[in-house]
């Protein structure tokens, strides 16, 4: 598309709005105070570069798929990512999880890790004007095996993750300070059963101890935040979570703390879009992990869905977009996983230009139940209006391709770049 062809669409979508009493100049603005966070784990399916990588196992976590050319060092990583942010209209921010740490030819196990590891991240985040997030990384560690970390009965396993999270909040707070503005740091465990336990309490108390104690270092939340992410089930934990949604509501209220939702972490016909305004009037913040759970958690690639259109739709209605935190969170390894970012980040863009592009006064005027048929209609009535345009027209000033025309660009990389690997 040429870009006087997409300014032309443009100018008369923005007439089309206009006559509904929406301004597409002040939706574009908004838009483009959005950062969202990238998960860099997409890159490399979950795998990390510590020397020793325990795989998987005993996470619940799977990824499913063996697509030619992930990337396999630091440099292939931030290679892949720089390409993908170069697609992806706006300033947005990089999620690191702590198994992508620099460790070079030393084995440095979870309970030894230093901010010294990330700096050259923070180099690279610096000279491509990105900020970063970070996340503990309890799993995929023989010390996880077991399925249980900061609840673990044992005291040396328990010892040794509450070691690991308070050495990431350390090095949350030395990002932040370095990057002047928080560093988010999120906490998930995998720990959970199989089967039927019977001390359930017994697990989130210790789990309640473990976080106790990893928070009583207290970090500026002008350095770092932290966030606590609850989940369902997972693979291998059916039965019991230890961090539930309701243990880390609890938690969170009650200490100060963020809580995390992530999209595939509830049964499928639970609405997180519903959760926010519940969660707001008593929490300063929410953190997001949006997901896409195809029949389970599955972490398929984010699209435009009604799930992230109603989310999108609910954030803004909320006027909360400067307390709600929006990370990615799937990974898809059967694809090329470039295009993965793209696609899904796109994606939730899109669904919040769609949401900016709301006339909040008038929709909320048609609220009341009396008027749910001019309610239905006029939300129906918005769903046709040429929101492409506006978006095709927000990219092309951002200086990235409109349309799918971001896939020619991820195509040449995998011929220049991912098919060499
Ligand atoms: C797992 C959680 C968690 C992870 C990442 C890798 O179910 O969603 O956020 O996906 O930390
Ligand atoms: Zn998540």
């Amino acid at each position: 598309m040429d870009p006087a062809t997409i300014e032309k669409t443009y100018s008369s979508a923005r007439d089309r709005y206009a006559e509904r009493g929406i301004d597409t100049e002040k939706a574009l603005g908004r838009l483009q105070a959005i950062s969202l966070s990238l998960h860099c784990w997409q890159g490399d399916d979950v795998g990390g570069f510590e020397r020793h990588a325990g795989g998987l196992a005993g996470s619940g976590l799977q990824v499913t798929g063996a697509y030619p050319g992930k990337a396999r060092t630091v440099d292939e990583l931030r290679s892949d990512m720089a390409q993908a942010f170069a697609l992806i209209p706006g300033r947005h921010r990089v999620n690191l999880h702590a198994m992508y740490g620099e460790f070079g030819e030393k084995t440095v196990d979870r309970n030894a890790i230093e901010p010294e590891h990330f700096r050259g991240w923070e180099e690279w985040a610096r000279r491509q004007n990105l900020k970063i997030d970070f996340n503990a990384t309890c799993f995929a560690h023989p010390k996880a095996a077991s399925g249980y970390t900061l609840s673990s009965r044992e005291n040396d396993t328990r010892k040794f993750w509450i070691d690991h999270v308070k050495c990431c909040r350390k090095i949350a707070a030395s990002i932040g300070r370095e990057q002047q503005t928080a560093c988010l740091h999120n906490i998930w465990i995998p720990d959970g059963s199989k089967d039927v336990p019977t001390d359930r309490w017994g697990a989130r108390a210790l789990l309640l101890k473990s976080l106790d104690e990893i928070f009583e270092v207290e970090y500026s939340p002008q350095q770092m935040k932290d966030s606590l992410e609850s989940k369902l089930f997972g693979i291998g934990s059916e039965s019991f979570v230890v961090g539930s949604h309701e243990f880390y509501m609890g938690y969170a209220l009650t200490r100060g703390k963020i809580i995390c939702l992530d999209l595939g972490h509830f049964h499928p016909t639970e609405s997180v879009a519903d959760k926010i305004s519940a969660i707001l009037p008593f929490s300063g913040e929410i953190l997001l992990h949006i997901s896409r759970g195809v029949r389970w958690d599955s972490d398929h690639i984010v699209l435009l869905n009604d799930e992230v259109r109603d989310l999108a739709a609910e954030i803004v209605r909320s006027q909360a977009l400067d307390r709600i935190h929006i990370a990615l969170d799937y990974f898809d390894a059967s694809l090329n996983r470039i295009g993965a970012w793209v696609l899904g980040a796109r994606s939730v863009l899109k669904g919040l230009l769609i949401a900016l592009l709301e006339p909040q006064e008038k929709v909320k005027e048609l609220d009341p139940g009396s008027r749910t048929l001019r309610r239905l209609s006029f939300l129906e009535e918005l769903k046709t209006l040429p929101f492409g345009a506006v978006w095709d027209d927000y990219c092309l000033r951002n200086g990235v391709p409109p349309a799918d025309e971001w896939l020619r660009e991820v195509e040449a990389y995998e011929r220049r770049v991912l098919s060499r690997r």
